[in-house]
């Protein structure tokens, strides 16, 4: 049995205000406590989040990482300083990263290492273009994404990361993937994931992403191969994330 996940990654959004505003609705509206709920916040606010949620069942992390502990990476957050505010989570390979800041298979694998080695949870985003979808080629390119990341950190790192399955052309459209749209590639997934190793794959948790409101949240959740969500923008409205993390079982 696997526990859901359900996170929220509120990009490159909110203030100090909204987001004491989003932690305190989130923490009296969720219900569920079968789920684990992970905020995924700009580094900026990870303070005021960590002081907002520390002693709570709400889990939070950040949403970008450098390789590197230390050193001249103007602008980039290492992991152990996202560890000194107490994230135990971090977001890899986001398709915004991959596409608008020329993030590769290479890089995202290297960054899943890097989290392993610190102690952090990553969470892998892969998914297929639009383009993609429509040439048939969805399951290659998600195989492809997932094996470049197998080829460094192995089975035993794939026993220690989420995987969030996040088709392009559903993220921040309002086009979500179709239940069983999202199941069947979950499936695929899983059962590629199982010529690594059958236990691994059984236990590893692949949540969708892709425009999930608290409307199609059940849905979604109720698939098999579907372990919760990656939320964008209904994670920035108290109602629509507290109905979507109460969604899942
Ligand atoms: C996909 C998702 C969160 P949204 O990027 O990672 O965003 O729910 O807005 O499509």
């Amino acid at each position: 049995m696997r526990q859901a996940i359900v996170a929220a990654n509120w990009k490159m959004n909110g203030s100090k205000a909204q987001v004491a505003e989003l932690l305190s609705g989130f923490k009296s509206g969720i219900q569920n406590k079968a789920a684990q709920v992970v905020v995924f916040s700009p580094a900026v606010f990870l303070a005021d989040v960590q002081a907002q949620l520390q002693g709570s069942t709400i889990a939070w992390g950040g949403q970008n990482a450098h390789t590197a502990d230390s050193g001249a990476y103007t602008g980039e957050t290492s992991l152990g300083m996202l560890k000194e505010f107490g994230c135990t989570y971090v977001l890899v390979g986001h398709s915004e990263r991959r596409t608008l800041f020329g993030e590769d298979d290479a890089l995202v694998a290297a960054k899943v290492k890097a989290a392993l080695d610190a102690g952090v949870t990553p969470m892998l985003c892969i998914g297929e273009t639009l383009e993609q979808r429509e040439a048939g080629v969805t399951g290659d390119v998600c195989r492809r994404q997932l094996q470049a990341v197998l080829d460094v950190v192995g089975v035993d790192g794939f026993r220690q990361l989420v995987v969030a399955y996040e088709p392009v052309w559903a993220i921040g459209t309002g086009k979500t993937a179709s239940p069983q749209q999202a199941q069947d590639v979950h499936a695929e997934l899983r059962e590629f994931l199982a010529k690594a190793d059958a236990n691994m794959a059984e236990k590893i948790q692949i949540l969708y992403g892709g425009s999930v409101k608290a409307a199609s949240a059940a849905e979604l959740f109720a698939m098999p191969d579907i372990d919760g969500g990656l939320v964008g923008g209904a994670s920035l409205l108290v109602e629509e994330f507290v109905g979507i993390c109460n969604a899942a079982a």
